[in-house]
Formats: C-alpha cells, sequence, structure tokens
C-alpha cells in the first residue's frame, strides 16, 4: 500500500541540540511531528538503543511514528516503525526480510540515476538530496538543487518523495513545488533548540496537510 507522507519529517540531531532523542521527540510531537526519524552517527548501540526505547515509548502514546536511521537491529527490537537507510547501509532487499511487511523502509538517493533504481527496491518512500548545502551532515553528496527534485519526481511518477537537505522557511515552499511529498529537517526544525515546537510549529501550521 503507498504510503501516505506527513509533509514534514523532522530527523533528531543529538550533537545539534544537545538533547537526547527522547527530549527531541517530545518536543517535535508537541510541535505536531507525526513522523519522526532518529538520527545517531556517534553515541554507541547501546545508548541509542536505550535513549530510543524511551523515545518511541513516548511516540506510540501520541501515535507518532518513528524511523531509525541505519540500525536496522535497533529497529527491529523496539519494534519501530521502519528505518531509513542509505546507499551504504543494508540493502532495503535485507532490511525487508528482517523487519517484515509492515516495516516502512525509506532510501536515500542522491541523482536521478539513484532514484529510478531505488523505485524498483522493496521500499515504502525515497529520499533525494541534498537539495541546497548543509551544515547538518558530514561528507555531504553534491547538491541536487530543486531542479534534482523536480528531475526525480518526473522519473519515478508517483512514487512517495521526501526532499532533504538545507530547507528552511524560506525555501521550503519551491521544494514542494518541485514535486516533493515531504520535506525531511534537520537545523531549521531543531535550531535552536530552546525553540523547536514553535519552528516545528510555523511550518505544520504553513502547510496544507
Ligand atoms: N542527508 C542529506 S542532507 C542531510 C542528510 C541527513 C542533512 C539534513 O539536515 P539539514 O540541517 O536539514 O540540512
Ligand atoms: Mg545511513
Amino acid at each position: 500500500m503507498k504510503l501516505i507522507l506527513p509533509k514534514i519529517y523532522p530527523i533528531t540531531d543529538t550533537r545539534l541540540t544537545k538533547l537526547s532523542h527522547t527530549e527531541q521527540v517530545e518536543k517535535l510531537t508537541k510541535g505536531g511531528a507525526k513522523f519522526i526519524q532518529l538520527r545517531e552517527k556517534y553515541a554507541s548501540p547501546n545508548d541509542f538503543y536505550e535513549d530510543a526505547k524511551v523515545a518511541i515509548e513516548i511516540a506510540r502514546r501520541n501515535s507518532v511514528k518513528i524511523i531509525i536511521n541505519d540500525r536496522v537491529d535497533i529497529a527491529l527490537v523496539l519494534k519501530a516503525d521502519g528505518v531509513h537507510l542509505g546507499q551504504d547501509d543494508l540493502p532495503p532487499a535485507k532490511a525487508r526480510l528482517i523487519l517484515g511487511e509492515k516495516a516502512i523502509i525509506g532510501f536515500s538517493t542522491h541523482s536521478v540515476e539513484q532514484a529510478i533504481e531505488a523505485v524498483k527496491l522493496p521500499i515504502d518512500y525515497a529520499a533525494i538530496g541534498p537539495v541546497f548545502a548543509t551544515e547538518t551532515k558530514e561528507n555531504p553528496d553534491e547538491i541536487v538543487g530543486v531542479e534534482g527534485v523536480k528531475m526525480v519526481r518526473e522519473a519515478i511518477g508517483n512514487f512517495p518523495l521526501v526532499a532533504i537537505g538545507g530547507i528552511t522557511a524560506e525555501n521550503f515552499r519551491e521544494v514542494f513545488s518541485a514535486g516533493a511529498d515531504s520535506l525531511a529537517i534537520i537545523k531549521s526544525v531543531l535550531f535552536p533548540p530552546a525553540k523547536i515546537e514553535e519552528n516545528l510549529r510555523s511550518f505544520v501550521t504553513a502547510l496544507p496537510q
């Protein structure tokens, strides 16, 4: 069944916010998020597991879906709603074997060619990016621009598409116009951390759901 993505898809970042995933999920939930990715690039698997466990409990109480970045094992053991995988992670088909039919599997792409290959895989959404320059990801791929989002949309028909990278309150409208279904955002939602709810609410209220 085709996944209906909420228009805004916040991703957690503990370095940027100095907040745990749990604290970020609490704030994002209050701000109106319905679909959140937990992305942890530095903590030990054990620390991430413990934090994600509580974050998922809170999310579940609020009917918020949680997608785990990279870690199929942690998604499985915590019964998360799904995983988000990159080009160098476990192949989506293997994640599907492990997590089963109901799991949401997202897959990052960085070009039209990769997006065309992605939609042949057992995934629920493809992500394309970085759309704009980003400070949040280490060693980001080349910027695809709004034009890249448009080209991917034309190439993949109505397959669910998330755009990511450098998306802000100033530029998000043009990313939707280019054909994205959903915008995955880190910095302009999470920073400054004291304004997470406010930042998110301003996106959510600006968007027709
Ligand atoms: N993948 C491509 S760009 C990016 C990731 C994880 C970082 C997005 O963060 P921001 O702060 O919204 O640019
Ligand atoms: Mg990854």
